[in-house]
């Protein structure tokens, strides 16, 4: 039988386990990338590892969240990964040289390898065909360490692109078209491959495009072929040498097949408050718009940028919009610079911005109140813009700036001649921005510095046989992990610091829920399906852990949230009949009893109101016994002794 793209790369990576879809298999790591709102932690993480140096070919630390500098907090927290790098092997992307998945993409992705980021959109890595896939910090530590990732294998999911795009019809289009048919559950426990005629015409940011929104679908990950376009583009990179090509077998066997036609794809738009409400620009054309962000890793390549730019040349923003450029990198930056495009979006009345994540974690350029902002984002969660009743619509560039230009939704493609962009065929390089590690000699005597900031690791709770608790917290469908740990540039410079961001722990949806916790000492949370959705963000456990949570029940999970609540040793419990969700009612008392047994058996029995609720407790033989631990700190340092 012939074999996807990413089941060759698994093969290959195999460490242990069986290429079975629903079996548990151990993948061996060749880089890893961290960002800094989770890279403090995974080095702290690291740091209790006790090793010397990373064991991985190529590791690199980004920092390109935390980059507004209102306090001595980021600025300290920057410092010490600069240092833990130097000393510990890892190559430090400072801040300003852009967004990690943009800055990986064009300097250190290569195909067939397999990459784990502390970030939930590293499959952007899979536009130029790497196995790349995004993990919580402790994970990624470990990938550091020289261990295994552990994941449950993927069912492997097929788009066939048919045709080709149309003018101003583009790859945020067929992200969000795909989103539309599978919705922000559709992709979850796959990996989707993309093929077909229409991949031939696209290029590698359109793809990266693609595979970073695969994200949204919570696929484990996305990939595209290594072809002649992925070498063009390493060569431009001046890394030709890193190519090497990648197909499936053409008998290879699918679980899932679906067809998107390119000709007849129309400009989308994602609706307030999930990236999967999808409508056609067309269908709400005329809204009023007061904000247009151009940026962040799905949308800041330089034919973006270029794009953005011709649009905008020689015309002037509305004077009701207010509107932000944040190029993806350096790169894309000094190029935009010198070719003098970045000339007509300053003239046209943009605000340009850093090469970071800034409006898209809410680090500045919140909207106004109940604003109305269109974004070539990747998320429009609820709250996650910074203003809690802003409405944040996705969209492509090009419908991005007819927005900005008219100051209301308006469909590109009635704009006239699409403007026609060409590439250079050799990028500028310029990698004065990211520091290479110390030699092992020299680094023996390097000091990590560590600012006041730097809190401990949350204490790990052991597994008890049976808890009685109340719960604390019961929430619906697709909680993400912006509510249940919330970013912004208030919150974010607090990543290294569980303590403080307690406080702010589910504030989107019940501003009481860090007090009651502590005040109860110990407690549940029940949600509805895909709990955990979004972000890569340990903290979404750690948080937890801290305020006594041991366990959460839930109609499902999404992936790295589940593996980052057994990682901080709280038990995520499904239930058997989705049906027993309405049963309960937050304040009642719930007890899970013989644990121990019911973990081994996949089962538990939840007793609330006089009634016996079937529990699926489903987990590895690996994560039984981190989730009896105490959570995968205490079970690594448990199997070292
Ligand atoms: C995000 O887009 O939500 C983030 C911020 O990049 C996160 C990581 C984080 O919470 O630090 C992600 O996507 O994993
Ligand atoms: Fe940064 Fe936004 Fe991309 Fe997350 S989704 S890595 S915050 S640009």
């Amino acid at each position: 039988m012939g074999l996807t793209i990413a089941q060759k790369i698994i093969k290959e990576h195999l460490v242990s386990g069986e290429m079975k879809a629903g079996e548990e298999i151990a993948l061996r790591i060749d880089q890893t990338l961290t960002q800094d709102a989770t890279g403090t932690m995974a080095y702290l993480e690291f740091e209790t590892m006790g090793l010397d140096r990373v064991r991985t070919e190529k590791s690199v630390a980004y920092i390109d969240h935390n980059t507004l500098q209102s306090g001595f907090e980021n600025a300290d927290d920057h410092r010490y990964i600069q240092t833990v790098c130097a000393k510990h092997g890892i190559w430090f992307s400072r801040p300003g040289n852009g967004i990690c998945h943009q800055v990986h993409l064009e300097r250190f992705g290569v195909p067939g390898k397999t990459l784990i980021g502390s970030d939930s959109h590293t499959p952007t890595g899979g536009g130029i065909g790497m196995l790349a896939m995004g993990a919580g910090g402790l994970d990624v530590a470990v990938a550091m360490g020289g261990g295994a990732y552990y994941i449950t294998m993927p069912k492997m999911y097929k788009v066939e692109l048919k045709g080709r795009l149309r003018p101003y019809v583009t790859a945020k289009d067929i992200s969000l078209e795909i989103l539309r048919l599978l919705s922000v559950k559709g992709g979850v426990g796959a990996i989707i491959e993309w093929g077909g005629e229409g991949v031939r015409h696209l290029t590698v940011p359109q793809r990266a495009t693609i595979t970073n929104m695969g994200t949204e679908l919570g696929a484990t990950t996305s990939i595209f072929p290594s072809d002649e376009v992925t070498k063009a583009f390493l060569a431009a990179q001046g890394r030709e040498a890193d190519w090497k090509p990648l197909e499936s077998d053409a008998d290879a066997v699918y679980d899932k097949i679906i067809t998107i036609d390119l000709d007849t794809l129309t400009p989308l738009i994602a609706c307030p408050h999930s990236p999967d409400n999808v409508v056609k620009v067309s269908d709400i054309a005329g809204t009023k718009v007061g904000q247009v962000c151009v940026g962040s890793c799905t949308n800041s390549s330089l034919a973006d940028m270029l794009t953005v730019a011709a649009m905008l040349k020689g015309k002037t923003i509305s004077p009701d919009v207010s509107m932000s450029v944040s190029p993806g990198s350096k790169q894309v930056l000094t190029m935009l610079a010198d070719c003098g495009a970045l000339s007509d979006i300053i003239a046209a009345g943009a605000r340009v911005l850093e090469c970071a994540c800034g409006p898209c974690i809410g680090m500045g350029f919140s909207p106004e109140s109940a604003g109305v902002s269109l974004r070539t984002f990747n998320r429009n969660f609820e709250g996650r813009s910074g203003t809690k009743d802003a409405g944040v619509y996705l969209v492509s560039p090009e419908t991005a700036v007819a927005a900005a230009l008219t100051g209301v939704i308006t469909d590109p493609t009635t704009f006239g001649d699409a403007p026609v962009i060409t590439m250079p065929d050799k990028f500028r390089i310029n990698d004065t921005a990211v520091l290479a590690p110390a030699d092992p000699e020299t680094a023996k005597d390097l000091t990590v510095r560590r600012g006041p900031n730097i809190k401990p690791f949350p204490d790990s709770h052991p597994l008890e046989d049976e808890i009685t608790v109340p719960l604390l917290l019961k929430v619906g469908d697709n909680i993400t992990t912006d509510h249940i740990m919330p970013a912004g540039a208030k919150i974010l410079p607090y990543r290294s610091n569980i303590p403080h961001l307690s406080q702010f722990c589910f504030a989107v949806c019940d501003e009481s829920f860090p007090e009651r916790a502590k005040a109860a000492g110990q407690s549940v949370i029940v949600g509805g399906s895909n709990y955990g959705q979004g972000s890569s963000r340990e903290h979404a456990a750690l948080v937890p852990l801290y305020l006594g949570v041991r366990a959460v029940i839930a109609k499902s999970f999404a992936r790295i949230h589940a593996a980052n609540l057994i990682n901080a040793g709280i038990l995520p419990l499904t239930f058997e009949n989705p049906d027993d969700y309405d049963a309960l009612t937050q304040g009642d008392t719930l007890t899970l009893s013989d644990v121990f047994v019911g973990l081994d058996r996949g089962k538990l029995t939840l007793k609330a109101n006089g009634k016996d609720i079937p529990l699926i407790a489903s987990f590895t033989e690996r994560q039984k016994k981190i989730l009896k631990a105490g959570g995968l700190l205490q079970y690594t340092k448990e199997e070292a002794k």
